[in-house]
């Protein structure tokens, strides 16, 4: 008897603390208005998870209930959030795990204290002045090649760019074709980031089945989209558990984890590799090396050792490669869709082309890119309409109060706060901040890349590090790549656009699906899919 009474206990009582922990985190938002809670456990998180496509869900309550509720697009509230408070909103235990699953103890999954410690070492390698040696380094080494089909840019070159505007020329030979660029762009962006970040050819341009492709496929898309309710339900609880104990759920006989096991794995041995030879060389210009020689620098007691050190490389990886293929992948989709600002932005591409020829100049400079303004409005307007991480993941690290810019319509009539209480989920919708009426105007939802020419930045509450979008989310887990990843997207976007045309191909129901990143999927083809037509010109 005093046993079954022990068991009841032992199981009744951490049910019962549970119960109320998940009942006292919902308390405080009482009184606002919103959708009807569609689970009891994950509450509206459902109905985002599940959705067809990103938006669907989002941009209806956003026109219904305004701009924060369970999720948050208003701009004082984000500016808050990530900006002014420090590490007070830590990221959600759910994406916690999920990243340190994925890339292991670097620098996205490290928090507090850690994660100040391991961003000033890894900073070292994006800083402006770096960025701009290493492009200068890259700019001498291939400068002996003849003069016209030169595109000697570091993250563009006969290596990775220009490669691939031969094998599309390959494929499309003279008439055009249908090519499903999505692929193809995550491939390009492997090898640029090989090169740029290790020091390392991965060849996946040469070579779709590479070792390193293979252990990453699937791993975000299929791991990451519409997961069966079990896993989200049981998701849900993970923050009620210790963050190491939690850890174990790698070893879990599931598809999802072993998959994460056999990536992290993996990439364990392949950073091993990538230290060894940057110790070799000593000299390197790349990401890793760079942060290898600041960590070496370092005070001892404040050097990066261990998996903290190794799994900076499955990090830059995972951050640095498909994030920017799927950016671009919607940006030349945009491009097909509305020609017009296609081909203006090819015609200031050849103007910049003639002027860096009559200067006697080889190639582009980064200020040549920098300087292309329909290029760098458009880029920024698809990053917006298509922000590729559309929601950011926080939670309450102490009872507080989020301002708003915009009221909001609560039961007993309007706010321009909302109370939250320790340990509640504050999600970020960046895609719903990206639309929003009030920031970019009633056209919000057009491609219409003038806006970003005109706008008035004093108005403006600052909430991201580059155009005021939080693509980039922003603060002191601001994207640390941003710099890199735009100076990579427009010497891509020019060398396309140099050699192909783009045009919408019959498959015209491209869908954005929800999975950790926003990826474009269409009825009757596997995987990410996104076909244009592209012809070449010549
Ligand atoms: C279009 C391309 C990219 C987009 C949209 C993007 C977006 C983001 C966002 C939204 C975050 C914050 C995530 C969060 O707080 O939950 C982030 C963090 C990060 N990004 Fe990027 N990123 C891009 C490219 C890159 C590149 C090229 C690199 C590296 C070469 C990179 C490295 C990182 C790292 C290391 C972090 C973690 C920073 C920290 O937690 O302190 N990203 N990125
Ligand atoms: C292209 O974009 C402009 C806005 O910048 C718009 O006026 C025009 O109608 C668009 N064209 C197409 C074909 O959508
Ligand atoms: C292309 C582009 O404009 N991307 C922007 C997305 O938003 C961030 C800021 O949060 C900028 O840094 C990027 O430049």
């Amino acid at each position: 008897m005093a046993s079954l009474t022990s068991l009841v206990f032992v199981i009744a009582f951490p049910a019962c603390y549970l119960l109320y922990k998940i009942i006292r985190t919902r308390y405080s938002l009482r009184g606002l208005r919103g959708p009807p809670s569609s689970s009891f456990w994950i509450g509206n998180q459902q109905d985002i998870l599940y959705q067809n496509e990103v938006g669907d869900v989002e941009f209806q309550w956003m026109r219904k209930y305004g701009s924060a509720w369970r999720l948050y697009a208003d701009p004082k509230a984000i500016q808050y959030v990530l900006h002014t408070s420090g590490y007070r909103f830590p990221k959600h235990a759910i994406v916690n795990e999920d990243s340190r699953l994925t890339v292991g103890d670097g620098l996205i999954w490290a928090h507090g204290d850690d994660h100040k410690r391991q961003r000033k070492i890894v900073n070292t390698a994006f800083t402006a002045p770096q960025l701009k040696s290493f492009l200068g380094l890259f700019q001498q080494q291939s400068s002996k090649v003849s003069r016209f089909d030169l595109f000697s840019h570091p993250l563009c070159n006969e290596r990775n760019c220009l490669k691939l505007v031969q094998k599309w020329n390959d494929e499309v030979g003279a008439a055009d074709s249908v090519i499903n660029i999505a692929p193809w762009l995550s491939r390009l962006t492997l090898d640029i980031m090989g090169i740029a970040g290790f020091n390392f050819e991965f060849g996946a341009l040469d070579d779709a089945e590479n070792k390193v492709n293979e252990a990453y496929k699937d791993l975000v898309m299929e791991g990451t989209l519409y997961r069966t309710k079990f896993d989200v339900v049981s998701r849900s609880l993970w923050k009620y558990v210790p963050e190491d104990i939690l850890h174990l759920v790698r070893y879990l006989p599931l598809k999802n984890y072993a998959r994460y096991l056999k990536y992290t794995t993996f990439m364990t041995g392949f950073a091993k590799e990538i230290f060894r030879k940057s110790e070799l060389k000593g000299t390197g210009n790349d990401v890793i090396s760079v942060l290898y020689r600041a960590n070496a620098a370092e005070d001892p007691r404040k050097r990066l050792v261990g998996a903290q050190l190794y799994d900076q490389v499955s990090t830059v990886l995972l951050a640095g490669h498909d994030t920017t293929a799927f950016t671009l992948t919607w940006f030349f989709w945009e491009l097909a869709k509305n020609v017009s600002w296609q081909t203006k932005i090819r015609e200031e591409i050849l103007a910049v082309r003639a002027s860096v020829i009559n200067r006697g100049d080889l190639d582009f400079s980064v200020s040549d890119l920098e300087g292309m303004t329909s290029l760098n409005a458009a880029l920024k307007e698809s990053m917006r309409l298509h922000p590729i991480l559309w929601q950011l993941f926080r939670m309450a690290g102490q009872d507080d109060v989020i301002p708003l810019d915009f009221p909001i319509v609560t039961e007993s009539g309007k706010t321009l706060s909302i109370p939250v209480r320790k340990g509640q989920d504050v999600t970020i919708s960046v895609s719903a901040y990206n639309r929003m009426p009030q920031v970019w105007g009633e056209d919000a939802h057009e491609f219409n890349p003038d806006r970003f020419l005109g706008i008035d930045k004093t108005k403006q509450t600052i909430v991201g590090l580059h155009a005021n979008l939080i693509n980039f989310s922003g603060g002191i887990r601001g994207c640390i790549g941003w710099r890199f990843s735009l100076i990579e997207q427009q010497a891509i976007a020019v060398a396309l656009l140099e050699h192909f045309e783009f045009s919408m191909s019959e498959e015209k129901d491209i869908k954005r699906i929800p999975s950790a990143i926003m990826v474009p999927v269409a009825e009757g083809h596997e995987g990410a899919w996104l076909g244009l037509s592209v012809k070449s010109i010549r």
